[in-house]
């Protein structure tokens, strides 16, 4: 009768078992690990098995066992394992003394030459120690038992009582992996024994019951011991499911860092070390107090609003204020945090602590907003506050970023804060500045900017030295069940990407979570590295407080309504304990009913609603103390003749010794040299121009993007290579000054929905910095439009917060295809928020400035390099910050023409905002019959087929520059100057694309609709470009063809 196949996979996996277990044992370690683990500190006590010798460092000290010679040993050895005989005898003999205790360096014994006779030699050569007769079976035992103390640590959370509702597995999977004895309370003592007889007796590991009282030594990788090296069986499982299969999950054996995962074996497996003091069990009352009591306040006094209550995970909040705790007693004093709806409010009043009476009057439904702008819901609102830590009595500041509705977008916005918030203090470690995210379990498995975010999270340029993540787990997206929700395991699963250990807790024990928030912050303080707590909980009511659960989750709501809140279940264990008692436990309640019922009191006295209170991220110093800019003007952004050509120098040199660069830039450089001899610049000078002189002005600048350090186009090279040395760079934008601000240029990861939420949030830190983000090409910006809607055109309005920061959006119909033409500009204009048919006061004072001030955002396109290199000045020397949309050129970056003198940059100049006709046409307007309008790179075209047809005197060219906010009055100076003249827009997109449905209206409302304004260029369509070089030319030739035919608009007039 053939073997049950159950009995040959086990056998199988028996074998696997014992051969992973002895590689994982040969393995040789590095120095540094043999050092940390024998640094361990663990009495030698006498080895139950002396002759198990671990092949780890001792083996090192074998004179053939090196590098790859290890591999053919570990073969030798799994090859003895089965079968002695099928080795050479010498190994055999080798093996023999090894596991016998022989010390390193004696195990060995030469083979005998291979010469007549040398096999009766072998057959002489004779082990040193004697084998044991049951030396087999010994063997084998320890490393089943090493095979089992492992397969709990890989593998024992997936047995752990994580669910406090008892209802549903973590992990999704009910089953049991088949390498534990799990005796969890899940199982009853019938299927435990089974479980025990199938993996013990003949079983998985081939070890017997009567094996449960052995003793068995302990091997360095388990901490199950404490004080004892060696262990009877029976303890060592109930030691292991103690710290693995409780109510505490640890998921961490794929970190690919033996110090890393010795240190957390420590944590959770040496027995007693989750001791709470009754001090600390009764801080951890209150907190719960205080948690539960803030929900149940609200819901006595707004029961109809929705506010996304913590009821089920109430215990978030000790929670965060363990985690606070803890880091702030290891240095940190400024924690920065993310976070979506469910439990904000609480959060605001209790972790950061909000003003209770601002929080409340939130809710009255009269009060009027001070502010201008949209204000926004309050559970999307920011905050920002200085404080003292009361446990570790040290200052600490916290600050949580207001978000928009969209979920887990907040991520990469707080580590770009955080980033910027490090970078301006020094703190190059991450040791004073730190970032904690909440996530929602269903968001945190299903949005892909967590995982953009993860993998920002160890970059040089973009890393905030670990980030703690609390996921509220409450088992639910809304009213969808996580089985429907993710095809992971755990919602926490795209951590392990970064190797970041997860904490899997269950929530109704408050002390196993204050444990896992305990050893998260000291994970991040000592690795400094991203660690996640998985909060595993459940939602007490509906997605808010209004909707109904049990139509879609019935029976979990069944088993919700029975279920005991926490707090009542820890009060009720610390008075059992008798760490309180019950009238203790009620004053504590009562008194902080009375704190609630007092702030409510004074926010009636609340008349108005100021958002400006919820600001996230103040600068102090830039406006006035009423929050209003210092001036409405903005000073000439030129510079003077001496400044612009130190730059040029610079820019076009190699300012180290002993640096060799690539030919190709040398000619580069040496082509910019000339430019600056004959004072000029291209689009990479004028770049250079204006960082290098806002760097003197002690403005620091950060420039991120896809290959923004060479440029995608090759123009910039702001980081030189050595040619001979790996690694050595040179960046010549930082060797311009004494005492200048640093210079930030940072290659990033392909990501731009989190790489622009990440410089997003690091330019919200601080108004004395240009943050620019560059698309690799325009178009790319649109999978990370969720930042572009939700915070960059709408954040100042939403929550009182300017941002200065940059989009560089390379753009322009060159034969590249629908692909790599179009940054959409349609789309940026549409988003802005000037009335397109109010013409405003022209006649008022600093009415340019003033435009700027009301506007969303600055959307511009520049066609010279001049006016590039003015508004990126512009953009500091403003006395206020608004985001900047800029589209930037592709082929003008070389164009011959595209250049500018040093004359149109020097001290008085500025920004143009309209470039007007300047040639024939100008000096005798009336004689004009076309006034062409147009902006970026078309201008060149138009200028070259309009000299082409001998045209300078009847058609005039004037380029917008800054589209948004309009420039209506100097295009209203245009117009009538020239009063003979047909109007026409110009532009190389299609029609329902690029500028054409924003300009029109505008224009006409600048005219006040006394001409119409038409249109040359190309027809509607669905993709942005041709992908055929040819259609693209002859297209480009129509539009030039209409633009220049004085009659194409006769028969529509
Ligand atoms: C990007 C995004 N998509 C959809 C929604 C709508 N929405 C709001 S809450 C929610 C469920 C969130 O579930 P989870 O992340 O588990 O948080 P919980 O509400 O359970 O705390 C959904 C789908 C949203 N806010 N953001
Ligand atoms: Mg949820």
């Amino acid at each position: 009768m053939s073997p049950r196949p159950e009995t040959v996979v086990r056998d199988i996996r028996t074998r696997m078992f014992h051969l992973r277990t002895c590689a994982a044992k040969l393995r040789p370690l590095t120095a540094s690990q043999t050092v940390k683990t024998f640094s361990q500190n663990r009495p030698a006590a006498a080895r139950t098995l002396g002759q198990i010798r671990c092949f780890t460092a001792p083996v090192a000290a074998e004179p053939f066992l090196s590098g790859t010679s290890s591999n053919y040993v570990e073969e030798m050895y799994y090859a003895w394992l089965e079968n002695p005989k099928s080795v050479h005898k010498s190994w055999d003999i080798f093996f023999r003394n090894t596991n016998a205790g022989a010390l390193p360096g004696t195990a060995y014994q030469s083979p005998l030459p291979l010469s007549p006779g040398s096999l009766s030699a072998v057959a002489r050569a004779q082990p040193l120690v004697d084998a044991q007769p049951n030396v087999d079976k010994l063997v084998e035992d320890h490393l089943a038992v090493q095979s089992l103390i492992r397969a709990y640590q890989i593998r024992g959370h997936h047995v752990a009582q994580l669910d406090p509702l008892g209802i549903l597995d973590a992990d999704l999977d009910s089953s049991v992996p088949a390498d534990i004895i799990s005796s969890t309370d899940k199982l009853d003592l019938a299927v435990f024994k089974e479980r025990l007889r199938m993996l013990t007796v003949g079983g998985f590991y081939g070890l017997d019951e009567s094996d449960l009282d052995k003793v068995f030594h302990l091997p360095t990788t388990t901490f199950i011991g404490g004080q004892e090296s060696a262990l009877p069986l029976r303890e060592i499982i109930r030691r292991l499911e103690m710290a693995y299969c409780r109510h505490i999950g640890v998921e961490f054996m794929f970190i690919n860092d033996l110090e890393q995962c010795q240190w957390i074996r420590q944590k959770f497996e040496t027995p007693g070390v989750m001791q709470f003091t009754s001090e600390e069990k009764r801080t951890l009352l209150a907190r719960l107090v205080r948690s539960t009591r803030f929900e149940d306040f609200l819901q006595r006094k707004w029961s109809s609003e929705k506010r996304f209550g913590l009821e089920g995970c109430e215990v978030l909040i000790p929670a965060l204020k363990t985690i606070i705790d803890k880091s702030s007693e290891n240095g940190v004093d400024y924690v920065i945090m993310g976070m979506p709806h469910r439990g904000r409010l609480n959060v605001l009043a209790n972790v950061i602590r909000k003003e209770l009476e601002q929080i409340f009057c939130q809710f009255d439904s009269k009060l009027e907003a001070a502010d201008e702008g949209s204000g926004d819901v309050k559970y999307h609102l920011g905050m920002y506050h200085r404080r003292i830590n009361r446990v570790t009595d040290r200052n600490i500041t916290l600050s949580l970023v207001a978000n928009p509705s969209h979920l887990e977008a907040a991520d990469p916005v707080v580590m770009g804060k955080t980033k910027a918030e490090q970078f301006y203090c020094g703190d190059t470690e991450g040791k004073k500045v730190m970032s904690i995210l909440l996530h929602g379990d269903a968001a945190f498995a299903g949005q892909g900017i967590v995982y953009e975010t993860f993998h920002l999270s160890d970059l040089p340029s973009y890393t905030t030295h670990g980030t703690v993540h609390v996921v509220v787990n409450n088992q639910i997206g809304f009213t969808t069940d996580p089985r429907m929700a993710r095809s992971s395991p755990y919602p926490t699963d795209v951590a392990r990407v970064v190797n970041a250990p997860i904490f899997h807790v269950n929530s109704d024990d408050p002390e196993a979570v204050m444990y896992v928030c305990k050893v998260a912050a000291e994970w991040r303080s000592t690795f400094h590295k991203d660690v996640v707590v998985d909060l595993v909980c459940y939602r007490r009511n509906g997605h808010n407080e209004m909707d109904e659960p049990m139509f879609t989750q019935p029976l979990m709501y069944k088993q919700i309504r029975k279920q005991k809140p926490v707090l009542q279940k820890y009060a009720e264990l610390l008075v059992s304990q008798g760490v309180v008692n019950q009238p203790e436990y009620e004053e504590e309640i009562s008194k902080y009913d009375k704190i609630c019922e007092e702030a409510f009191t004074r926010s009636k006295d609340e008349k108005i609603l100021h958002i400006k209170h919820w600001l996230d991220s103040p600068w102090p110093g830039f406006f006035t103390l009423d929050g209003q800019p210092r001036s409405m003007t903005c000073p000439s952004t030129g510079l003077t003749e001496d400044i612009l050509a130190h730059i040029g120098n610079v820019a076009s040199s190699v300012p180290v010794e002993n640096f060799t660069i690539h030919g190709g830039l040398s000619r580069i450089l040496k082509t910019r040299g000339e430019l600056v001899k004959n004072r000029t610049v291209d689009w990479a000078l004028a770049e250079y121009m204006a960082f290098g002189s806002l760097l003197k002005e002690g403005i620091h600048i950060r420039l991120s993007g896809q290959d923004v350090e060479r440029g995608t186009f090759s123009h910039r090279h702001h980081v030189l290579h050595d040619q001979n040395v790996d690694k050595k760079t040179c960046i010549p934008m930082n060797h311009l000054w004494p005492n200048q601000a640093p210079y930030t240029v940072c290659n990033s990861s392909l990501s731009e929905y989190g790489v622009l939420g990440f410089e997003l949030g690091f330019a919200m830190a601080s108004p004395n910095a240009l943050v620019l983000w560059e698309a690799q090409f325009g178009d790319f910006h649109n999978t990370a439009q969720c930042i572009i809607d939700q915070f960059i055109c709408p954040g100042q309005a939403k929550w009182v917060r300017q941002n200065g920061i940059v989009l560089l959006l390379p753009h322009g119909m060159e034969g590249m295809g629908p692909e790599h033409s179009s940054a959409r500009p349609e789309r940026f204009l549409q988003m802005c928020n000037d009335d397109p048919d109010v013409l405003p006061n022209l006649e008022e004072a600093n009415f340019d400035i003033n435009q700027l001030y009301d506007c969303n955002w600055v959307v511009v396109n520049c066609s010279t390099p001049g006016n590039f290199f003015h508004v990126l000045r512009r953009q500091i020397l403003l006395p206020f910050r608004k985001p900047l949309i800029i589209f930037t050129p592709k082929s003008l970056l070389r164009h011959p023409e595209a250049r500018t003198s040093f004359d149109e940059m020097l001290s008085g100049t500025h920004f143009q905002r309209v470039i007007p006709e300047d040639g024939l046409a100008a000096q005798n307007p009336e004689n004009v019959k076309r006034l062409l309008f147009c902006t970026g790179k078309v201008y060149y075209d138009l200028t070259r087929e309009r000299k082409a047809r001998g045209m300078a005197e009847q058609v005039a060219i004037t380029r917008i520059e800054q589209l948004s906010p309009f420039p209506f009055d100097l295009l209203l100076r245009e117009v009538q100057k020239y009063p003979n003249a047909e109007l026409g827009w110009c532009q190389e997109e299609h029609k329902n694309q690029g500028y054409y449905d924003y300009v029109k209206p505008r224009l006409r409302t600048t005219i006040n609709r006394a001409k119409p304004v038409w249109y040359a260029g190309r027809d509607p369509a669905a993709a942005p470009a041709t992908g055929n070089k040819k259609t693209h030319l002859t297209e480009l030739q129509r539009l030039l063809d209409t633009a220049f035919d004085l009659d194409a608009f006769k028969n529509f007039s």
